[in-house]
């Protein structure tokens, strides 16, 4: 009788198309209410030497089987593969679709657009170290020497240069692109048509500053700049930065000690319900300041006030990402926030323009 229920498994077993019947097969036979099963619980209605022969055949049989289903499960995979491998194919000469994971950081987008519609004017970019000295950061730049912006708390100051004295021996990290421009004047003979940007460092941290950001600045000196000149270009470039051809600005007068007279310069806009939205409106806001390069700053640079004149600005590039943008926390900006970062952030591939952005 064994020998039959074997025939019968085996058989079944081997006939089995696919793992769904294979898998019927293994209830049939070894399952809780299967055939071998069903024997085994039968075994107690036996004599003791009759349970002891037909208990170990059915054991036998078990394992037979067991190993039967497991042969016959590998032989049918190896079939499914090779199914499989004959029919899907994959023509690897073909080139990658680009799945772009990284952005541009809206920093680096707002400074290739800034460079974008600068260069367009006729500006170049000058570079400059971020460890500066006193005297390149304060100093030349007509800070006089009890100047807040100077106080330690403000500034952060490196260890003092050995090699060096005075002025040029106080190391920090620079509070404003300005000493490139510095430096620039410094190498360099009028006339002069730059721009600077970078990252610039105070010892300040709340809801709308960061120890570290980013400025952009402006200088332009020749035999006959005159405020007539900074008014056009930096209307021109809010109306090209923020793509509006009709974007109302004003100038405020202000102070910096490195420009007389100084200004800053704002923008039409409208806040309603809490909102801030750009353009025409009733309201106004503030995004730079400038003015016309003070004679001490020339003439601290080397170049001569009764000869060359001209203006100079600046701005923060977060500020101004911000608003163009629509990013409503400044501390967002250095948090490497993998999700920030694809929500604001830009396609490599895109090309920064002027009118990025804008409606
Ligand atoms: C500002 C505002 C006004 C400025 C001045 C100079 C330099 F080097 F020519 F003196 N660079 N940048 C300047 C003038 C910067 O930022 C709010």
């Amino acid at each position: 009788m064994i020998a039959q229920l074997k025939a019968q498994l085996t058989d079944m077993v081997g006939s089995a198309k696919d793992l769904n019947a294979l898998e019927e097969a293994r209830v049939t036979a070894l399952g809780k209410k299967g055939r071998i099963t069903d024997l085994m619980k039968t075994l107690g209605t036996l004599s003791p030497e009759e349970r002891k022969t037909t208990g170990a055949e059915l054991n036998t049989l078990k394992d037979e089987i067991s190993a039967l289903i497991e042969k016959q499960e590998q032989a049918l995979k190896k079939q499914a593969l090779d199914a499989r491998l004959a029919h899907e194919k994959m023509d690897v000469t073909l080139s990658v679709r680009p799945q772009a994971k990284g952005t541009i950081h809206p920093i680096s987008q707002t400074m290739d657009e800034l460079v974008s519609i600068f260069g367009a004017m006729g500006f170049s970019v000058a570079e400059g170290p971020d460890i500066e000295d006193d005297w390149h950061n304060f100093t030349a730049l007509n800070f006089p020497p009890g100047h807040p912006a100077r106080e330690m708390h403000d500034t952060f100051y490196l260890p003092d240069d050995p090699k060096q004295t005075g002025d040029a021996a106080k190391k920090l990290l620079r509070t404003h692109t300005s000493t490139m421009q510095v430096r620039h004047m410094m190498a360099n003979k009028p006339p002069y048509k730059i721009i600077v940007m970078g990252r610039t460092y105070r010892s300040d941290y709340d809801m709308t500053h960061t120890p570290m950001f980013h400025q952009i600045e402006g200088l332009v000196i020749d035999k006959d700049i005159h405020m007539g000149h900074l008014k056009g270009c930096l209307m021109d470039f809010a109306r090209a930065y923020f793509g509006m051809d009709q974007l109302p600005v004003r100038f405020r007068p202000s102070f910096f000690p490195f420009t007389e007279p100084s200004a800053e310069m704002d923008i039409g806009c409208s806040r309603k319900d809490g909102g801030l939205k750009i353009g025409a409106g009733d309201d106004w806001l503030e995004i730079l300041g400038c003015g016309m390069v003070h004679p001490n700053v020339l003439k601290n640079c080397g170049v001569d006030p009764d000869e060359y004149q001209g203006f100079a600005f600046g701005m923060g590039v977060e500020r101004i990402a911000m608003l163009k943008y629509g990013i409503p926390d400044l501390r967002t900006f250095f948090d490497s926030d993998v999700r920030w970062l694809s929500h604001y952030g830009f396609d490599p591939l895109d090309r920064p323009n002027r009118a990025t952005g804008s409606k």
